[in-house]
């Protein structure tokens, strides 16, 4: 599967696989993540049917979004193409550019989702109205 949306991409992390011991996954800032990382924030304790999260675009922030246990569909909208990905792997990071609306959804009971963030949490950079992100993207695309 190809990354189709602007401002995102996939990013391989590398799992060192042990059968008796359990797996482990490793994420360097700068070498994997491609930012220096600021913040890191866990989702968890999700249900089957937990409501969507997200649906905002970010005005600066960079996120990389990995599902470490579980699955969830991440949802991709640039303001012109949209996207659905599947997310469950925990060797497979995704990044998420500013100005990028996203979504997830569809979460499995056991999902834990972890974020790489390149700035402390700001309310001001967050756009949680579509419009506005719309207006937000052409303006400055
Ligand atoms: C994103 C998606 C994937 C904080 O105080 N600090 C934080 O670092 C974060 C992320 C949130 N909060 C507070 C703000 C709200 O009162 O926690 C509450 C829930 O946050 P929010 O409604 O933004 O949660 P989500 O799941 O819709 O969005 C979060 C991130 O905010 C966002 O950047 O990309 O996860």
């Amino acid at each position: 599967m190809n990354i189709t949306v602007k401002r995102s991409g996939f990013i391989p992390l590398t799992t060192r696989k042990d059968l008796r011991r359990g797996d482990l996954t490793v994420a360097e800032a700068i070498k994997d993540i491609p930012f220096p990382i600021r913040r890191v924030y866990v989702i968890h304790h999700t249900k089957q049917n937990s409501l969507a999260r997200g649906s905002h675009a970010h005005k600066t922030l960079k996120q990389v979004f990995v599902c470490v246990n579980g699955s969830f569909v991440l949802g991709l909208d640039d303001g012109k193409r949209k996207q659905k990905i599947l997310m469950n792997q925990p060797s497979l990071g995704i990044i998420i550019g500013p100005k990028l609306w996203h979504t997830m959804s569809k979460f499995s009971k056991d999902c834990v989702m972890i974020s790489f963030a390149s700035d402390h949490y700001r309310e001001t950079d967050y756009i949680r109205s579509y419009d506005e992100f719309q207006a937000f993207v052409k303006k400055r695309t």
